[in-house]
Order: structure tokens, then sequence, then C-alpha cells
């Protein structure tokens, strides 16, 4: 490595291919790894390799980052955080690296220099799919930002071999194909067999009295697994810190191969080495829902024990003492997922290190912090005792002396409440015994909190109501942010140079100096410049549903757009009964004015919720008939944009004019991709639920289109006796809507097909739709007025965007670090080698 003198990476001196950003430097590079990494050469490359040489090119130049950044931390026994996720949703991960690094422009020109698109390239890319949605995008979010900030962390997760699903649409129906985002290979990991570990799994316990005469108690498995940790460099924006995320891959121990364990068995010994693997196979893919499967509770387990082997690893190779485990480390717990860390941790340290009781259990409250993620009472994970006691005998036993001290603690705080130990109690006793893991977090933990501030209330008003009266001072309100780095420079750099043009690029690492933008709200020529802008991106969605789904869309036409998991709560049909409602009055008047409308959807459905699938066969089942109804003249379109990823997200947000965030209150807990379409400058319609509520205080309410019965209401409304078929009785439009599908229009006369969405709506109507109905369609004529005044809309953008700022999860890191982690930023310096570009 040579010096650099002045520590610019634009006068770089002296370089050679492995560190170099010229131009020249980069081709130079690309072209020796499509030849010794690809084994290519340029005529018979395919596009593939370009991808993965351009991959490597960028991985050798952060190298010396990530390098450096753990050689500090190492020295330094830097205070860390270890976020433990069960999914990280990463998406691609070049562009990003290209943004963070600071060298997109450079890289764009080698590429086309040699004759290459660097879009293309990116393009290529597989995404890891390692999540369901908000929850494990907003792991990534973080990630980011820590980076960014320079905090010391480390995500620890699965390798899944298998990420969510890729989604097909075959005659209207979601159909489920497996993700082999690994079948090219991966070139972000890279793997350490080094430091892998093992986790025993089943089996029974024995007590034991030790040379000191101490009871203990020794667990004989009757599975182990090996974990393997392959670990993935993530960058701060313009900073030199590379931080790691740490993913596990299950396999079989080496005993389980050959040796005489197994002796002469070789098919059991292959049948024991797949049980193995299955524990790193696939992500669960239920969204917002638990199913109390066997293999996921071992998925669990599983990394969570990897992750608390490895910190206990780091803690001894720096020389800490365990008994400060909790001064090292602050491991903050992503939902209920991670939970088992509480018993886990209590394991390890009393039955494998000696520790006892009290101090091991000091050390873990003070070590976990929890954020619980969902008010729904499906996805509260509880586990049968039985199964619990099959797989996790040990864990069990520890749960009932933590619950047996809990217990205590709450009857002397609530003397004779007998009903309150039953409800708090870690063991479900109601019918068949359950271990609730959301009470496990709570009480081992030192922090809870919620991802927006209705949530929070909600939480401490209702699910952890008993929670918040024994701890108070526990729970605390960290609501969500997006990273503005992949979220708007990444996605969206035709705004970011605009923004950047008028107010200077500060406000990528500071959110709030969006705000600057405002100053330029009444100057015609850059609403002018604004307005282009939006067309420009909405141009090139209108090519990619040209060619994606053979329908053409009209620019000029409003984009409104539902991008999300399919759930009853997110109330997509509800948006179907708006079309319905535009496509009615259209068919009752045909020259009726109507402000031309694209409704576009994406979005994936479990494979097993039946319900959400319908809707889906619904909307699309609405986009046949509207799409080709000679009446609606092109002024409706519907598109239902098949496989949302990451990926997809990046492309649509840019183009949306309208944000539909249209759950029932009290449901969603925050939701995020609201503050990614605001961010781009769409304008939303919602209820007033999640983080919603925030965003409409931010941006002014004359700034968002809110609707609908609040919180309250809704429970109000459902403790006096909802009925819908009132609603459906007494509303003209909305009957002739719910008649239209009955009617068997939408599904080529069959009256059977919808009859299961429409009973559950007319019956029963959990989250309210008929309640909220009017009240939406009055809400969106209004959008449909507004957004004739041009000028007014592109105001109302523009303040949209300057006023986000608050909603960067660079500023969610930052109250985490002060309120629950207590932990400083760790600038890394890269002396003699290359410092980022500032
Ligand atoms: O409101 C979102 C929230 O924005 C919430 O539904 C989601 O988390 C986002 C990030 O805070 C969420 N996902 C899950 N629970 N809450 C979940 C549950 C089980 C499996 C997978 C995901």
């Amino acid at each position: 490595m040579q010096t650099v003198p002045n520590h610019q990476v634009e006068n770089l001196q002296i370089e050679d291919d492995r560190t170099g950003l010229s131009v020249e430097c980069l081709k130079r590079a690309f072209l020796d790894n499509l030849f010794y990494v690809q084994g290519k050469f340029p005529k018979i490359a395919t596009k593939n390799d370009y991808y993965m040489a351009l991959a490597y090119t960028v991985r050798d130049r952060l190298l010396q980052r990530w390098i450096n950044t753990a050689v500090i931390y190492t020295e330094r026994a830097s205070r860390t955080v270890s976020y433990l996720s069960a999914e990280f949703l990463m998406g691609p991960h070049l562009g990003n690296n290209l943004v963070n690094l600071g060298i997109y422009d450079q890289v764009k020109q080698a590429v086309s220099e040699l004759g290459l698109d660097l879009e293309d390239l990116l393009e290529q890319e597989e995404e890891p799919g390692l999540g369901n949605g908000g929850l494990g995008r907003l792991a990534a979010c973080y990630l980011d930002s820590m980076a960014t900030l320079e905090i010391p962390s480390l995500g620890y997760g699965i390798r899944y071999e298998f990420g969510i699903f890729d989604q097909d649409i075959r005659d209207g129906w979601q159909v489920e194909i497996t993700d082999k985002w690994l079948h090219c290979g991966n070139p972000w990991e890279i793997a350490r067999p080094e430091w892998e570990v093992y986790v025993k799994l089943g089996g029974h316990t024995e007590a034991y009295t030790d040379e000191h005469g101490r009871y203990r108690v020794r667990w004989i498995p009757y599975q182990v697994v090996k974990g393997v940790p392959h670990d993935t460099p993530i960058l701060g924006y313009k900073t030199n810190t590379a931080n790691t995320l740490r993913l596990w891959t299950a396999e079989a121990p080496e005993s389980f191969d050959f040796g005489a364990f197994n002796s002469g068995d070789y098919l059991g010994a292959v049948q024991a080495k797949m049980v193995s693997e299955n524990l790193s196979k696939v992500l669960y893919p239920n969204d917002d829902s638990s199913q109390g499967k066997r293999l996921r509770l071992a998925q669990q387990i599983f990394f969570v024990s990897c992750s608390l082997q490895d910190m206990i690893r780091i803690v001894f190779r720096q020389n800490v003492p365990l008994e400060k485990f909790h001064e090292k480390f602050v491991v903050q717990l992503n939902d209920t997922h991670p939970a088992i860390a509480v018993a886990e941790l209590m394991r390890l340290l009393i039955d494998e290190h000696d520790m006892g009781w009290d101090q091991a259990w000091s050390i873990t409250q003070k070590s976990l912090a929890y954020t619980n993620h969902t008010l729904l009472p499906e996805a509260l994970e509880r586990w049968p005792i039985s199964l619990f006691r099959s797989l996790l005998p040990r864990h069990l036993e520890i749960i009932y002396e933590i619950n047996y001290h809990f217990l205590e603690e709450v009857k002397a705080k609530f003397p004779g409440d007998s009903d309150r130990l039953r409800r708090m109690s870690l063991i479900d006793e109601s019918g068949e015994k359950y271990v609730r893991m959301a009470h496990l977090a709570c009480v081992g933990s030192h922090s809870i909190n919620g991802v927006a501030a209705l949530h929070t209330k909600l939480l401490q008003q209702d699910v952890l109501r008993d929670f918040y009266q024994m701890y108070p001072e526990k729970f605390n309100n960290k609501t969500n942010g997006v990273t503005p780095r992949r979220f708007m420079v990444l996605s969206n750099p035709r705004l970011t140079n605009l923004i950047s043009s008028k107010i200077g690029d500060s406000w990528i690492k500071h959110l709030k100096d969006l705000k600057k933008l405002e100053a330029f709200v009444d100057d015609p020529e850059f609403c002018h410049q604004w307005r282009s802008i939006k067309s420009a991106i909405k141009h090139d969605l209108v090519a990619y549903i040209q060619k994606q789904n053979g329908i053409s869309v009209n620019p000029d036409s409003i984009f409104d757009i539902q991008a999300k998991r399919f759930h009853e709560y997110k109330r997509q049909h509800l948006n179907a009964l708006h079309i319905i409602t535009l496509y009615n009055r259209i068919k009752a008047n045909p020259d009726i004015d109507i402000t031309p409308r694209t409704f576009i959807f994406g979005g994936k459905a479990a494979p097993g919720y039946y319900m959400a699938k319908l809707i889906i066969k619904l909307l699309n089942s609405i986009a046949d008939v509207v799409n080709n109804d000679p009446d609606v003249r092109d002024r409706l379109k519907v598109v239902f944009l098949k496989d949302y990823s990451v990926k997809f997200a990046q492309r649509v947000y840019p183009a949306a004019d309208l944000s539909e965030q249209i759950s029932m209150a009290g449901k969603e807990a925050s939701g995020t991709g609201n503050m990614k379409f605001a961010l781009n400058g769409a304008l939303t319609i919602g209820t007033l639920d999640g983080a919603n509520v925030e965003i409409r205080d931010e941006v002014g309410a004359e700034n968002f289109f809110i609707f609908g019965l609040t919180a309250p209401e809704v429970y109000a409304l459902k403790a006096r006796g909802y009925r819908p078929l009132d609603y459906y009785h007494s509303n003209r439009e909305l009957k002739a809507v719910i008649d239209r599908i009955a009617s068997g229009h939408f599904s080529h006369g069959d009256t059977q097909l919808f009859k299961p969405l429409l009973d559950s709506l007319l019956h029963r109507d959990e989250y309210l739709l008929f309640a909220d109905y009017q009240a939406y369609i009055d809400c969106q004529d209004n959008v449909s007025q507004v957004y004739r005044d041009r000028d007014r809309w592109t105001r109302m953008s523009i303040l949209n965007v300057a006023r986000m700022g608050k909603f960067s999860s660079d500023r969610s890191i930052r109250d985490y670090c002060q309120d629950i982690w207590n932990i400083q930023s760790v600038p890394i310096e890269l002396g003699e080698c290359i410092q980022a570009k500032e």
C-alpha cells in the first residue's frame, strides 16, 4: 500500500489496482477481476460476469475500511451494539456501496468507457431477500445509519439459503417460486469458518453437584448443530466505517459425517446432515403472524445462541471480564423473534461459564433491550410448552425460574392481585400451556420500545399495559426512520441532484436540512423543475409497466400507489372499492369529468393466507375489466406489478404522486413505506395510524389527505357493536360496488369466486372498510380536485419533502444511542490509507 500524502481521493498520486479510484485504474481492475475471478474475457463474458467483476472491484476498495474498522474496535474494545434480527432485507449491495464510498460517478464513467452501462449491471444483482417487509428493511436501514454515524455495531441473523419467495402472477393469482439468491454466488460475503460455534437442541437435563458442592445442571442434547458465520461489510456514507452483518448458516458437525458415531450408516449420516442444514434453509414467509412451528423455534435458538456465543468469544478475545459483558455489548432484540436470548444468555453464563444466578440475571437485563413491532394478536409469539420442552428443555427450566422470581416481584408490588399474576405470567395457563415470548422479552430487558408514538401509547394502554404499570421506566418510543442514502440518493438521483443544486448536499447526512427547500416553494422555476423531474420518472415507470404488463399508462394521470405486504388490516381491498366506485360512475355517465388515475399495486401475500391471495386476484380481475372497457377511455388504469422487493421499491417510490397508507387505525405499528413515498415527493392519503400521525404533524395537515376513524373511535364502534350490513344498505355507492363484484362482473359471471371476501365484509368486516368507506371516497374526490391545480400539488409535494427530516433512520439511531444504548461514535482513521471523500 502506497502512502497518500494529502488524503484526497481525487488527488491520489500513486494507486494500485485494488485501491485506486481513478477511472483508468477502475477499468484496469475491472478487467483484471473479469479475467482472474470470473475466468472470462470480454468476448465471452455474460452480463453476470461483468456484474461480478464490478462487484469484486468495489469490494476490493472497501476492504481496507472493513479491516481498519475491525482493528480499531478490537484495539479499543469499543462498546458495541448487537442488533439481533431474524430478518435483514438488505436490497442490492452494489449501488449502495458505490453511493456510500462516494465513487458512483467514477465507476459509471469507467464502465461506460468499456462500452457497458452501469444501470444495466446494477440490474443484474440478485438481491438478498432475507426478510418479509418492514421489520427486515428497518434492520437494514439501521445498519446503514449505525455505520454512517460511526457506531460500532454487528447485525446478527440467519443466512437463509432461500429468502422470501419470488412472486409470479398466473391468471391473476399469486404463485410462489423459490428464491435462489445464491445461485450465481455472493461476492459481498466472506465465510469465517474459524469462528464456528455449536448449538444444542432437544434431549434432557441432569442435575449434579460440582466440585465446590454447588447444584448444577447439565444438558444432554439430542442433536448438535454447527453455525458458520458469513460476514458482509456495511459501509457508512462517506465515513471510513465499515461495520459487519454476520449471518449464520447451519451445518452438521463433522462427527455426523463419517465418525464412529454413525459408523457404517452412510445414509443415516447424510440424513442427519440434512436435518441440521434445514435450520437455515428457508425464511418463514409470514409477516405479522406466528405459526408456532418447531423449525421456526429451532431457527430462533440457532441464530441467537450462535450470536451470543460469538459475543462471548469477542469479550474474551478483547480481555474484557465476562462480568462486564453488558459494558461491552448492548443487544437489541428486533421483536420477539430473538427473545429466547433472555434464557440463552442466562444459560451460557450459568451453565457454561459458572456464574451465579443473581449476577447472570443482572447482566442479562442490563444487556438486552426489546423492540415491539406489532399490536396484532396473531403476531404475538407463544410456544406450546410441550414443543418448548422437547426442543429446549434447559431453557424451559430457566424460564420457570425467571417466572418464579418475577411473579414474586409482581406480588410484592401488587399484593393480592391474583388476576394480574395470571395475566403477566411468562406461562399462559388458560388452556394448553404456552410460553409468552413478549413477556419474556419485557422481563429480561432494561428497555421496551414501540416504533411510532401512537404504537408505543397503545402498547402502554393495551397490549403491554400490565408491564407498563410494573416497569414504567422501561418504556420508551423510537419512531422508525428510513435511510436517505438508499431511498433518495441511490433510487432518485434526479430529485437528489435538484435538491443539492439548491441547498447543497448536507441533507444526505442531516435530513433536517431539507427544511431549506421551503425557501424555494414560491420559486416558479424551481417548481417547474420539480414537476418535470416527477414527470420524467413517471415516464420511466410507464415504459416499465408497458414492458412488464403490456399495459399502456397515461403519464399525466395521478400515479396512485399502494405497495406493501397484502394483509386485510392494510386494506388493499378498500382501495379496490374506490376503483370500482369510479368505474361505476363512468358506467353510469360515460362523459363524466374524472381526473385520470393509474392505480398501481405491488406486494406479496403469505402463501397460506387465503384472503390476502383472494384480494390479489380481485385486483387483477378488476384490472382486466377496467383496462379493457371502452367506456373508461383510458381514464382509469389498474396495474399489479409482480414480485415486490427492495429493488422494485426503489423504482416505484420516486414515481408516486399519491401514497396509500390506509390501514385501520390502531393496526399498523409504524409503517416505513409511508416515509419513503413522502421523502420522494408523493402526497399521502392515510388514516391516523402508525407513523402517519407523526408525518402529518411534520408536513402539516394541509399537505396531507387524512380520513377515517381514529383508534379510539375504532374501539368505541366495535364496543357498541359494529354492523357492516347497515352501511351496505344505507350507502348507495357502496352497495353498487359490492353488488357489482357479487354479480360476477369481474369474474366472467362467476358469482362464487369473490364470495368469501364479500361475506367477510358484509357479515364481519373486522377491519371496518364499510365504516371508513365514505370518508375514504370523499377524501379521494378531494385528492382528484387538488391534483387539477398543478401548482398547488407541486407546492404540497415540495413541502412534504422539505419537512421529512425527522424520518431519517439516522435520527432513530441517535435516539437509540442516547436513550437505550448509551454508546458513542468511534471514528475510524485510515491513516496512510484511503480516506473517504467528504
Ligand atoms: O408497521 C410495521 C412496522 O413499520 C410492522 O407491521 C412491521 O414492522 C415494521 C417496522 O417496525 C412488523 N413486521 C412484523 N411485525 N411487525 C413481523 C412479524 C412476524 C414475522 C415477520 C415480521
